[in-house]
């Protein structure tokens, strides 16, 4: 065990409180689950896995599972009217309602955080089945979304207690799609700070980067984002706020059609993007495009890479270089009707930032798009 001591004071623990394993799951509370499901295993390349619903003994809701590697989606989506699931999609939208972050245990996970001031969502709760048990709790985060603990060392089923394993015959083949980089939130105006402070306090992370909106105005819209990360940076959780610019930030556009804070963007790794992105425009999967002038001298800006340029410059794939190595992505359109959750497919051969050289490009491509939805 790590102690720092400071002379005279007693000896401040400087253990992990909340050791994470990484993402247990992503679950989206949709107004379609069934379709939605489709979707992501037709588009993204996800494989069945697991169902709830009427026909296992639930009464107000149906979730189908779906996985690719390590990376596990869950939709769900209410089955009546007057239930928490159906009054967050009214006021959503579609969108990310719980990011499960896989614990040792559970239940002190809940007692770490909630003694540290989080608002409980879920109290530890013990499901079993004939293949062992799950342990989970819950603490509420930014807007309506919440962070749930699931501990299933002692598990071997397919999912979860409660859920039955989905086979299904049509099962398109991956996208080569590996697991959560990281899940970006969009909060309100000055909220930055409290929502920093949070994931230092009641979650133990650390701010391992800043930008400010010098870093990433464009010529109209603004943003300010701090990337939190826990103990062994398997869990990355960047924090947007939006800041003054000429016209609506792209954070500002997100607060009004989710009517409130929740999550912008999951980035999902892939280990060869070229193929990854050539994959998923093939099967109609959308993605901003940035000028080809971003190509005239990219060379020059992040010098060698191993991809060749025309494969990059086709599909529209973003690089970035930082001390330790560089980085390729891309970001989809937003997934739903309304201007709020979207993808970013990454590939890290060594660096661990964000991509700032590509803020102003990249955000430049979000405007044209605000412009054409009529809000910059
Ligand atoms: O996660 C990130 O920080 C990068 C950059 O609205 C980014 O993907 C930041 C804000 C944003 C879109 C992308
Ligand atoms: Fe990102």
């Amino acid at each position: 065990m790590d102690t720092l001591i400071a002379p005279g004071k007693k000896a401040v623990n400087n253990t992990d409180f909340l050791p994470l394993q990484g993402t247990d799951y992503v679950e989206f509370y949709v107004g379609n689950a069934k379709q939605a499901a489709h979707f992501y295993k037709t588009a993204f390349g996800f494989q069945s896995l697991a169902y709830a619903g009427p026909e296992t003994g639930l009464k107000d809701r149906a979730s189908y599972v779906v996985r690719q590697h390590k990376l596990t989606f869950m939709f769900t989506t209410p089955l009546k009217a007057n239930n928490a699931i159906a009054d967050h999609i009214y006021k959503h939208g579609d969108g990310v309602k719980t990011l499960a972050l896989r614990v040792d245990d559970a239940k002190d996970a809940w007692l770490q955080t909630t003694q540290r001031g989080a608002k409980s969502y879920l109290e530890p709760q013990t499901i079993t089945d004939e293949h062992g048990e799950v342990v989970t709790s819950g603490i509420h985060t930014y807007g309506d979304t919440v962070h749930l603990f699931v501990e299933r060392k002692n598990y071997n089923g397919v999912f979860m207690p409660g859920f039955r394993e989905w086979k299904t015959v049509y099962n398109p083949s991956s996208t080569g799609l590996l697991y959560v980089d990281h899940c970006v939130g969009n909060v309100g105006w000055n909220q930055m700070t409290p929502w920093v402070k949070f994931y230092e306090n009641v979650m133990g992370f650390r701010n391992i980067l800043s930008f400010d909106d010098n870093d990433i105005s464009t010529e109209y819209s603004a943003l300010m984002s701090k990337v939190m990360s826990n103990g062994n940076g398997f869990v990355k959780f960047p924090i947007n706020e939006p800041a003054e610019g000429k016209k609506k930030s792209q954070v500002e556009e997100y607060l009004e059609y989710y009517d409130g804070e929740g999550c912008q963007h999951v980035a999902l790794a892939t280990n060869n993007i070229v193929e990854t992105v050539t994959e998923l425009q093939n099967r109609g999967v959308e993605f901003l495009k940035v000028p080809s002038t971003y190509y005239d001298d990219l060379l020059e800006r992040v010098g060698h890479i191993d991809e060749d340029l025309e494969p990059l410059k086709d599909l529209g794939i973003l690089v970035d270089r930082d001390d330790e190595g560089y980085l390729l992505q891309i970001f989809t359109k937003p997934v739903e009707d309304r201007p709020t959750l979207f993808f970013e497919i990454i590939q890290r051969k060594g660096a661990k930032s964000f991509g700032k050289g590509n803020f102003k490009a990249l955000f430049e491509a979000i405007e044209r798009e605000q412009d054409l939805r009529g809000n910059l």
